[in-house]
């Protein structure tokens, strides 16, 4: 009797050592220009960070991540912004050195500080 052997090709898969290459393509997408952008995030009933200190000619951002409406409000009155509501922004730019003390007129308790310094 001949005995048919089926013969398994064992395919070799020859393992493509595929080398990683290293490449130069940064994920981070660092938009902070150093020139005149900063950012104050409020959430929790705070400014964060509550003292902040610019050069002449930034432009803050203050971003609302609560979900209850806030407002910025400098205490001399020389800015202030709407009722901010979730994710709302307000953007003011600071062209005069001096410290700014501002409130939130919604929570007086939740206070900040701009430092423009020139
Ligand atoms: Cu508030």
């Amino acid at each position: 009797m001949v005995w048919k052997r089926t013969v398994l090709a064992l395919s070799v898969l020859s393992l493509l050592a595929v080398s990683c290459t290293t490449t130069d393509g940064e994920p981070s997408d660092s938009n902070t220009s150093s020139s005149s952008a900063s950012n104050v995030t409020i959430d929790n009933f705070a400014f964060g960070p509550s003292s902040l200190e610019v050069g002449v000619g930034t432009e803050v951002t203050w971003t609302n991540e609560q979900g209850s409406p806030h407002t910025i409000t400098a205490d001399d009155g020389s800015f202030t912004s709407d009722n901010v509501a979730k994710d709302g922004t307000f953007s003011f730019t600071f062209v005069t050195p001096g410290t700014y003390a501002y409130h939130c007129e919604i929570h007086p308790n939740m206070t900040g500080t701009i430092t423009v310094s020139g």
